[in-house]
């Protein structure tokens, strides 16, 4: 399955470990379109046209995002409503002792809301959401559809 990843970059790195973190337990199985979010070395885009390119591309890739919204950031917030807008399954994490999410995540509805107070809670979370998803695609892909013969 390929993922998108958004957590902050210019909303401020403090979380950025724990960004590395999700994205490690992530690669595990599947693939990360964004790494870049918890390694910024891993980042070859150079200007912000470019970035805005590639990371709107890499949202109509992807099978599904996960954000961690702990830090507040403009550039989340606006992946979130650019992958609302084409239909993708969105996850949102964040810490609620250290955070309260914005009204316009959880009065939009559409967002799946996984607050947690611990990161130990974070993994067997995403497990499951792979787990998941993982069973939904394998429904809905033709190579997995059952042949009928005619
Ligand atoms: C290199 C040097 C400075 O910045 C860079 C590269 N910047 C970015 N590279 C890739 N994606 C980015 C970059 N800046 C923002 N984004 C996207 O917006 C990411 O996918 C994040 O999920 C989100 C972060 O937004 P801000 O507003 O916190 O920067």
């Amino acid at each position: 399955m390929k993922i998108y990843f958004a957590g902050s970059i210019r909303g401020g790195r403090r979380d950025r470990d724990l960004y590395r973190r999700m994205i490690q337990h992530l690669k595990r199985n599947h693939t990360v379109l964004s790494e870049h979010i918890g390694d910024m070395t891993l980042q070859k885009v150079t200007t912000d046209e470019e970035i805005y390119r590639q990371d709107t591309a890499w949202l109509k890739e992807c099978d599904m995002v996960i954000a961690e919204c702990t830090n507040p950031s403009l550039g989340v917030g606006y992946e979130l409503a650019y992958a609302q807008t084409l239909g993708k399954r969105v996850h949102i994490f964040y810490d609620a002792s250290r955070t309260g999410l914005s009204a316009m995540l959880t009065g939009a509805g559409y967002y799946i809301i996984h607050p947690y107070r611990q990161e130990e809670e974070v993994y067997p979370v995403l497990d499951d959401i792979l787990r998941e998803n993982s069973a939904d695609l394998r429904r809905i892909s033709p190579q997995h559809a059952p042949r009928v013969a005619l």
